[in-house]
Parts: structure tokens; sequence; C-alpha cells
């Protein structure tokens, strides 16, 4: 198949997620084209039949705000029309479907039929989608996909609950390839940060308030008042000054770590004894994925999709928003706890097995022959 993607080419998960889906039916050998206004984050090595189309828009004095829509409506028309793309899988509803639903639109003025699948990840249906600004727009789109999936069952009933949806959704959950997340022996790597064999807990995100990371200092100043360990804080967003703030107003910088957005999580999850992710909405996480990958115990919050990642009490545990004190417990019972806690490594990784890429991919390969089969 030849297959457009459109996504943010950011370090956030929908990005990672189509981008990943991207690079992984490339293998398959199909033909894959990213649209977006910057080449992937994680498109980091070079493959033969993947391509990317840059969205470059035109600035004009008269525009207040760049018509950024426009011109990428204008290049999935171009890339559809010139590429010959059988379908379009768009990645965040904003604007994404609603362009696709122009692009669409246009192409089958010039006699072109392309369906749509739309991915809604989180925060176009949470956060930002439900809000009036967008939310008829979002409806519509929605609607008007040839095909619809959510990452998480719960993302899917909130999508319910939230517009007014007459299209199936299909749950395909995120995935994992263990090729690239794995335990890796990275000792020399961890002594560099805990020299003395500190715990070392970490917590990953682009630092917006929805990802509570001021709880995740506060965690590690508790356990920190009990046993010797050390907290690596990677990502980059808003909230970074306030929290690197916060750190030096209790006097634990010096046991903190902010190392800014990485490409080698895997390494550095590979050094991690416990992940912290409190998020007060989450449709998935991720990044809980990826360190359950590398073998590390997840402590988060009980929102969104987060359970059905994390089992409570298996693979970490999860605690109301906003519950440090509990938070705090749990990290430590395992970090004081080695039998446990190498059990719950083994349960995470296990965990992490069921959403293998091997097992997810051939579901949107299943899904678009479906959706390709009913346009
Ligand atoms: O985590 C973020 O805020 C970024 C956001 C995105 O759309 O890029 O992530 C959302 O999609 C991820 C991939 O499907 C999910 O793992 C995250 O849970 C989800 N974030 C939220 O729901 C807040």
């Amino acid at each position: 198949m030849k297959i457009g993607i459109v996504c943010y080419p950011t370090f956030g998960g929908s990005g990672i997620v189509a981008t990943e889906i991207g690079m992984g039916l490339a293998t398959k050998g199909h033909e894959i084209h990213f649209i977006s206004y910057k080449r992937p984050a994680r498109l980091i090595s070079f493959q033969e039949n993947i391509y990317h189309h840059e969205v470059t828009p035109v600035d004009y004095p008269l525009f207040e705000y760049t018509p950024y829509e426009s011109a990428l409506a204008s290049k999935i028309v171009d890339v559809v029309k010139y590429s010959k793309l059988d379908l379009l899988h768009v990645h965040y509803a904003i604007p994404h479907a609603i362009v696709a639903y122009l692009a669409k639109n246009i192409l089958r003025s010039e006699g072109i039929d392309i369906p749509i699948i739309t991915t809604l990840h989180g925060s176009d249906i949470t956060l930002v989608g439900k809000d009036g600004t967008f939310s008829p727009v979002v409806t519509f789109s929605i609607n008007e996909s040839d095909g619809v999936t959510a990452v998480s069952q719960k993302l899917m009933e909130q999508t319910y609950e939230n517009f007014k949806i007459t299209k199936p959704i299909e749950v395909i959950y995120n995935f994992i390839d263990f090729d690239r997340f794995h335990w890796t022996n990275k000792d020399h790597f961890k002594k560099m940060f805990a020299p003395e064999g500190e715990k070392i807990l970490v917590h990953i995100s682009n630092f917006r308030k929805v990802k509570r990371a001021s709880d995740v200092v506060r965690i590690f100043e508790k356990v920190y008042d009990v046993m010797p360990t050390k907290l690596l804080m990677i990502g980059d967003g808003p909230e970074r000054p306030s929290i690197e703030k916060l750190c030096r107003d209790i006097g634990l910088c010096h046991e903190i770590r902010f190392m800014g957005k990485q490409d080698a999580i895997s390494e550095i999850l590979a050094i991690s004894d416990v992940f912290i992710l409190p998020s007060a909405n989450e449709s998935f996480g991720l990044a809980a994925l990826e360190a359950m990958a590398c073998r590390v115990p997840v402590i988060s919050s009980n929102v969104g999709g987060i359970p059905e990642v994390n089992i409570d009490g298996v693979t970490g545990y999860l605690s109301d928003v906003g519950d440090i004190e509990e938070m705090t417990e749990n990290t430590l019972r395992l970090l004081k706890n080695p039998e446990l806690h190498e059990k719950f490594r083994t349960n995470a990784y296990n965990q992490a097995k069921i959403f293998d890429i091997e097992n997810i991919l051939p579901q949107y390969e299943a899904y678009y022959e479906e959706v390709l089969e009913k346009f």
C-alpha cells in the first residue's frame, strides 16, 4: 500500500506513534509518505520506501496567524495526487482530521477518491478537543473520517461521552518496538549518575501542566529522605523552569538531573529503577510502556488509559491523582524490597510484551484493508 501519514513531528506521543507505525509498515514493504512541518523526531534512519514531505506555510504581513491548515491541505492534495496514495492516516484530530477532510474534497473535485483514517491520541479529545473552540470541528471531522481509531478503551469511551459520534471507533493500542526498547547492561553509565549505587527514579514527559512533574519532585523529596536516590528528568516543556525552581527551593538540585530532550531513551531507562507518571490525564501513557519494555516498574496515577497499561500491584502501582503520599510509599516499597522489585521488573516486561509492535502493527494493516474494502 501507499500510505500518507499526517502527524506532529515532535517528541510528543502522537508523533512518536505515527512515526513508529510508518517505519514499521515500511519495513513490511509499504510505501510511506510522512506529511508534517518538520522531519518527525523519531525518523532517524534512512529507509528507501519512506518519504517526508515538509509543509512550509507562506508568511505574509496580513496574517496574524499563519494559515498552516491551508498549506497542509494543499500539501496533502499534492502528495496524494502525485505519489498516488491509497490511504491517508492522520494522527491527532486537531487540525489534521478536518484538514484531511478538506483535502479529500478537493481531490474528489478532481476525480480522485482517498479514504481517511483518524487516530485519536488523547488531549485532542480530553483536554483541547472538547473545548467549545474546537468541539464542532472535532465532532464533524471524526464523523466524516472513513475509519477512526483510539489508542485505549478509555479514550474510545471518552470520545463517545464528549462528542456526538456516529462512527464506530476501533481501539488499537499503542505499541513498543523491542528491537529498540529493551534492557541492556549500562552499569558504566549508571555509575555516572549514581556513583554510590543510589537508586534512580526517572520521569519522561513534555513538561506540560497535565504531567504534574512537580509531583515527581515531591515524591523524590520524600523518597530521598528515607534512602539515597537520584532523579532523572527527561524532556522539556513549559513547566520545566518552575520545576527547576522547585528543585532549587527544596535544596535538591545536586541530586536531580534535567537532561532535556533525548534520543537514547532506552539507555536511560536501562539504568532506572522506577518510572514515575503522576499525570492528571493520560489516554495511554506511551512513556510508561517504554519504561516497562526496559523492565522498569511504573508508579502512576490511575487516570484515563493508564490502568490498561500499568497493572496495579503487578507491574507497578496506581494511585489517585495528587496522592503523593501513596506514590511515595509505593516507590519505597519497591526500592526497599529487592525481591519484589525484581518480580515487578519481570511483570512489567511481560505486560509490555502484549503491546509488542509485532502484535499491533498487523491490527493497523487489517484495519486499513477493512476501510479500503468498505470505501
Ligand atoms: O503526552 C502528551 O501530552 C502528548 C500527547 C500527544 O498527543 O502527542 O500524548 C497523547 O498521545 C500519546 C500517544 O498516543 C499517549 O500515550 C498519551 O497518553 C497522550 N497524552 C494524553 O492523553 C495527555
